[in-house]
């Protein structure tokens, strides 16, 4: 059913503590941990503990667990201190455009410069 654990999916262990991770927040509905490969100084991935495989998706199903994925990444950037300097938040949605674990995740991004158009 939509939403369900995913067996094989890398977040739902991380969510099931199954696959450990670096966890900086957690709600009743998202968990928020350090990218095992950082891109910038600040690089935390947020996530519903629902599956669904993107937040388009996530979105369409279930509104306010995708506005709680929103909220937990502003608190992320207010923890860590990045609203002076700026901040990103991204959702890459589908291969061509660097998704590559499909369980929705926002990327929270910052602590350097941020260029635009990215990459
Ligand atoms: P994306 O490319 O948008 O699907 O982002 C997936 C991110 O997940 C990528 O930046 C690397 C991160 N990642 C992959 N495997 C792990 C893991 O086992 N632990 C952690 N903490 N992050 C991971």
């Amino acid at each position: 059913m939509a939403g369900e654990r995913q067996p094989d999916c890398l977040f739902c262990k991380i969510v099931s503590g199954e696959v450990p991770a670096t966890v900086v927040r957690e709600t009743e509905t998202t968990v928020a941990f350090r990218d095992i490969n950082p891109q910038a100084p600040t690089h935390v991935l947020v996530i519903p503990k629902v599956h669904y495989p993107d937040a388009a998706t996530l979105a369409a199903a279930e509104p306010g667990v995708a506005a709680d994925v929103l909220r937990e990444a502003g608190a992320v950037a207010d923890d860590e201190k990045l609203d002076s300097s700026g901040y990103r938040i991204v959702l890459n949605t589908g291969s061509g455009a660097g998704q590559t674990v499909f369980h929705a995740h926002a990327h929270v991004l910052g602590g350097r410069g941020l260029t635009w158009p990215p990459g």
